[in-house]
């Protein structure tokens, strides 16, 4: 009779097994902070900053707020900073409102890296490391453009303004909309980084203007509600969605013809270059004040070959 064996050992997202643990007593202390807890994109990120800090043998914890929001995020800044780490790694969630609470971080000694997002002055930080953002969102407009030749109506579903990766996609995507005359550009809309909000204001744009020819959306959640609602709308064969991320309900939509491509970050690798600058600027190394990690666009053609490298681990 066979044995069916149950391994003790639960697999985390990695690949790796959760009982890894990085670094020992006296090793340097990390303290990851994500823009929100469970969104595939940090989790990946966590995956790259897990994998260095085991590397180059330091400690890493890592929290997220449960909402992309400044006022969510905060208290968790602080009391990472009252636990006193060597260095935090984060994902600032408002470009105004968490300058000072991280500046205030930074003048306790603690070195600050900013991984995805940024702050309004980030002279603070041992280094910025994000994604060609402004970069992805003029390839999304050329996406679109691609598939609509003859142009017409066009829109952006964004998250919130004041967050610096979202708004970059935005200006992007938005100056060579406006450079092009053959669209029309309707402006952007704010989903708040809620799945269900993008669907229900795609839905009313729709029925405001039933013949948009495509939209751009500019992250994993206002990507998903944004292929919902065009679905539901049964107007996938005429918008051409092209979504910023590659979390797994994004490429199910890529894969079933409601989206046409995604741009996917390299999440993992800012993970990997985050650890590297905070440690490099705790044993004394040189450090890098920007570093640029690009972008890959994934289609239902590259999407199961050379495009499935770029997918974010759930
Ligand atoms: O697009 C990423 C990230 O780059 C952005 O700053 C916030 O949204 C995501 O986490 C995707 O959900």
């Amino acid at each position: 009779v066979p044995l069916l064996v149950v391994s003790a050992v639960a697999l985390s997202a990695c690949g790796g097994n959760d009982s890894d643990s990085a670094g020992s007593s006296g090793a340097k202390k990390l303290s990851f902070i994500q823009g929100v807890a469970g969104d595939e994109f940090y989790v990946t990120m966590q995956c790259g900053i897990e994998a260095e800090a085991k590397k180059k043998g330091v400690t890493v914890n890592t929290q997220g707020p449960a909402k992309f929001d400044p006022t969510l995020q905060k208290p968790i800044v602080d009391s990472v900073v009252a636990s006193k780490p060597d260095a935090i790694l984060i994902a600032p969630t408002d470009v105004s409102a968490m300058q000072a609470p991280l500046q205030a971080a930074a003048s306790q000694k603690i070195k600050v890296v900013l991984v995805d997002t940024t702050v309004n002055d980030p002279s603070f930080a041992v280094s910025q490391i994000a994604s060609d953002n402004e970069g992805g969102g003029a390839a999304a407009f050329k996406a679109i453009s691609d598939l609509n030749p003859n142009g017409g109506k066009i829109l952006i579903m964004s998250t919130d303004p004041g967050i610096s990766t979202v708004d970059a996609r935005v200006k992007g995507f938005e100056t060579a909309a406006k450079a092009d005359s053959k669209f029309n550009y309707l402006g952007v809309q704010y989903s708040h980084n809620d799945t269900a909000t993008a669907a229900r204001l795609i839905t009313a744009a729709l029925a405001k203007d039933p013949d948009i020819v495509g939209v751009f959306a500019t992250n994993t959640f206002s990507a998903a509600g944004t292929a919902t609602g065009v679905r539901q709308a049964n107007k996938q064969d005429q918008v051409k969605v092209i979504g910023f991320d590659a979390g797994p309900d994004q490429v199910g939509q890529l894969k079933d013809g409601t989206v046409q491509a995604l741009i996917a970050q390299d999440p993992y690798q800012i993970g990997v270059d985050g650890v590297d600058q905070a440690v490099a600027s705790l044993t004394g190394g040189a450090t890098e004040a920007k570093i640029q990690t690009g972008f890959h666009i994934v289609t239902k053609d590259n999407v199961d070959g050379e495009g499935a490298q770029y997918l974010y681990k759930s």
